[in-house]
């Protein structure tokens, strides 16, 4: 009875906490920009943090995130500069060649350090950074320390490769890790501030490696950080206590920093102050044809590059990811391309879904194509709709397996109706891991969006 009771309010809180993010996504369905600074975020894609110079200051800061169970979860963070606590850390963006300099600023009651897996000659105050250890020859951090309460340390690295890294914390990592020291590095390619153009549009094109096997839309570029949450951890941390990382049991599971349906919100969302990034994944179908069957007027659902998908994982156990209803093409793990050594052989390959290990990346292209060609005069391919009592009538649906075409809905139904968009689950396989804390339909789950070709009544 009481869990019926608990399972119903969560539920409520569930409903409120999605209708401003659904009225917030339907509101904002311009393409989203990345190379932008914290002010003015975008309402979807991926969010950079840059600097002209690559120098970051990072600080350690503590703070709250919220859970769709209601649940306000103590946490550790790195906020860039003085800025307020973010979960997680903000995304560093720089270019190949630039020498990175990140000046550590920690403000918590225990030394921290910052690890950069996949960065080589890593430097700390302008020595090598190396393993630290203590008098009687223990281990005590993967890297050169900021002292607690108000220490601060500098690294410095080339970033000599392209492609999507970790940062995280080196020291005491089991703990200080799932605490929330975390965040993503993002190396852009030599080959991508080169003025690329797509000759038909005038779009820019960018490259996530320096391979034009690795060309995207800049306007869609979304990263997933993938992580864990034990909130007993948190707890005793937060209270002081000791705590047996033996009992490390992670209850909430995260997609940049926020469970279902939190994820599909907006990158900025009012209700998350602390949690910036959303990790909805929008995108139009993919049509190469740049001209209309008389050879000459335009395509206007032209559409010729897909969307670039980082992915990070900073949990403690494989995490398998399943963008659902399309494959994607993984081009790289761990920052490496793949591709022959003599670079004969393109190696990518189309997934269902894939395994992300503990401390690894990857990126895949992402994309859908309408195969069939539906058109609702000239191809109505015809498909009986199931009774309707046999439809699970959700708020992600529009009545219709058509892209572009919304039907009418069951009276009192609330959905997403607005141009006959789609909506794809894209979630974690493991499926005790799409809940929070035992709420199931929370935890890893976002969704991917395809709105219909341009024009539609989303975009006129
Ligand atoms: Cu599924």
């Amino acid at each position: 009875m009481r869990l019926m009771t608990r399972f119903k309010r969560v539920l409520r809180y569930l409903l409120l906490v999605l209708m401003p993010a659904l009225l917030l996504i339907t509101m904002s369905v311009q393409g989203s920009g990345v190379k932008q600074l914290h002010e003015a975020l975008p309402p979807m894609g991926m969010i950079c943090t840059t600097s002209p110079t690559a120098t970051f200051t990072l600080t350690t800061k503590t703070g709250y995130i919220t859970i769709p169970d209601g649940n306000a979860v103590f946490m550790w963070g790195f906020s860039e500069g003085d800025k307020p606590f973010q979960h997680p850390g903000p995304v560093l963006c720089v270019n190949q060649g630039d020498t990175v300099t990140i000046v550590l600023h920690n403000t918590l009651p225990e030394d921290v350090s910052i690890i950069f897996p996949g960065q080589e000659n890593v430097m700390a105050n302008g020595q090598p950074s190396q393993p630290v250890f203590n008098g009687v020859g223990e281990l005590v951090s993967l890297a050169p320390v900021a002292p607690a309460n108000g220490g601060s340390v500098t690294y410095s690295f080339l970033a000599s490769k392209p492609g999507t890294y970790i940062y995280e914390s080196g020291t005491e990592p089991a703990k200080q890790v799932p605490m929330g020291l975390f965040g993503t590095i993002v190396v852009h390619p030599t080959l991508d501030p080169l003025p690329m153009t797509d000759p038909y549009t005038g779009q820019p094109i960018a490259y996530a490696y320096n391979d034009i096997g690795a060309a995207y839309n800049p306007e869609t570029e979304y990263l997933l950080v993938i992580s864990e949450i034990d909130p007993m951890l948190n707890m005793a941390t937060e209270q002081g206590y000791q705590y047996n990382m033996n009992d490390y049991t992670p209850r909430y599971w995260n997609y940049n920093g926020r469970s279902f349906p939190d994820t599909v919100a907006d990158n900025g969302a009012p209700w998350l102050p602390n949690q910036p990034y959303g990790s909805l994944v929008y995108i139009h179908p993919f049509d190469d044809q740049p001209f209309l069957a008389d050879g000459v007027t335009p395509n206007p659902a032209y559409n010729a590059y897909p969307a670039l998908l980082r992915h990070i994982n900073v949990g403690t156990m494989l995490y398998s990811h399943h963008p659902h209803g399309n494959h994607g093409r993984v081009i790289a793990w761990d920052g490496h391309l793949l591709r022959s050594p003599d670079g004969l052989w393109d190696m990518s390959r189309e997934e269902f879904t894939v395994t992300i290990a503990p401390g690894q990346s990857m990126d895949s292209l992402f994309k859908w194509t309408d195969v069939e060609k539906w058109h609702p005069v000239d191809n109505p391919i015809p498909v009986v709709i199931p009774q309707l009592q046999d439809l699970a009538v959700g708020q992600f649906y529009s009545g219709s397996p058509y892209l572009g075409n919304p039907e009418a809905l069951p009276v009192g139904t609330q959905a997403l109706n607005q141009c006959g968009e789609y909506y794809h689950i894209a979630h974690n396989h493991a499926l005790n891991q799409i809940t929070a804390w035992g709420v199931v339909l929370s935890g890893h789950i976002t969704f991917a969006r395809i709105d219909p070709p341009l024009p539609n009544n989303c975009q006129p």
